[in-house]
């Protein structure tokens, strides 16, 4: 949360970036090294520490995957406080929220660390590397294809792959950014866009669905993983926070039983907190809830009832 200048942190948030027309525009993840078997960052265990956020569904992509190709005795995680401060992500001294790596209290410490100069945003989720004490990467999408170097099964199979780009080329705008485009908009021709597109992006995944057991036929890939962050955020944060509320996550049929599926998944029920996305996404922002009021609602739906998707097949 926050840009950093030249190394100094603004307690000023400027607010998410905009482009002509109101539009949301995400900032460009600026640091992208890479793990690899011959590289400088080598797959090792017990060598990688991430910053995350329960609320944030970059965040938690990362920590899916972590938990999918079963990594967490390998990758140490440090979760910063769901709610919005003007330093930013922070931490607490213990408990929870801690991080028991640097003791840091701040994320933009972290960036700061590795470059006094730093300028960018500051964003989780982030790759830290015990060894050069340098970050690898703040770009989730890279992060969970290089946690593959880690082994476990494979989410980006050759095979695959055409599919799984093109999901994910829809997905990204439509969906995943989809959201925040439509919550973050400052006009109403451009919430109608990122609105529209968010709908036609579910609207085609479910056709999909009620094809095939997973996106791209019967295999669990990135491209689940990548679309159920959303999903598991989209009734309690994005259908009031971000006024998605064309329908929900339930009024899909194969969608939500889908989302389920993937919920009922080997550690990935642990990676899923509906009460702290509330916390987050109704933080006090001027624009969208000034007085931080967060919802008491919805009734959370039932995400242990049977998918009847079949067998899980990792
Ligand atoms: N491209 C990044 C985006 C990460 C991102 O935008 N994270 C949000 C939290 S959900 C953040 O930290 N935002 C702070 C800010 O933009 O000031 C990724 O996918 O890893």
């Amino acid at each position: 949360m926050g840009l950093m200048l030249n190394g100094t942190y603004l307690v000023d948030d400027p607010g998410p970036d905009t482009r002509e027309g109101g539009e949301f525009q995400r900032a460009k993840s600026t640091l992208r090294d890479w793990i690899t078997p011959d590289g400088r960052f080598t797959p090792d265990t017990g060598r990688y520490h991430v910053y995350a956020a329960w609320n944030c569904p970059w965040a938690h992509r990362v920590l899916l995957a972590r938990a999918i190709l079963r990594l967490e005795n390998k990758i140490s995680v440090a979760v910063a406080k769901p709610r919005r401060t003007d330093q930013g992500w922070v931490f607490d001294p213990s408990g929870d929220y801690a991080d028991p790596e640097l003791s840091i209290l701040s994320l933009h410490q972290v960036y700061s660390r590795q470059t006094p100069a730093y300028t960018g945003r500051i964003t989780v989720p982030v790759l830290w590397d015990r060894k050069t004490e340098q970050i690898v990467s703040n770009e989730s999408a890279d992060i969970i294809r290089m946690l593959g170097a880690f082994g476990g099964p494979d989410l980006y199979p050759d095979a695959l792959r055409k599919d799984i780009d093109a999901w994910n080329a829809r997905i990204y705008p439509g969906l995943n950014n989809g959201v925040y485009r439509t919550g973050f908009a400052r006009t109403q021709e451009a919430y109608e866009k990122g609105f529209t597109d968010v709908f036609e992006t579910l609207d085609a995944m479910e056709t999909q669905l009620s094809q095939t057991r997973y996106l791209t036929g019967d295999t669990f890939t990135e491209a689940d993983l990548r679309a159920f962050p959303t999903l598991a955020r989209f009734d309690v944060a994005y259908h009031y926070a971000f006024k998605c509320n064309l329908r929900k996550l339930v009024d899909y049929p194969n969608l939500w039983a889908y989302a389920r599926e993937i919920y009922a998944m080997p550690g990935v029920a642990e990676t899923v907190k509906f009460d702290i996305y509330k916390q987050g996404y109704f933080s006090p922002s001027e624009l969208r809830n000034p007085l931080g009021i967060v919802p008491l609602g919805p009734e959370l739906a039932d995400w242990h009832a049977p998918h009847g998707r079949g067998h899980i097949t990792l």
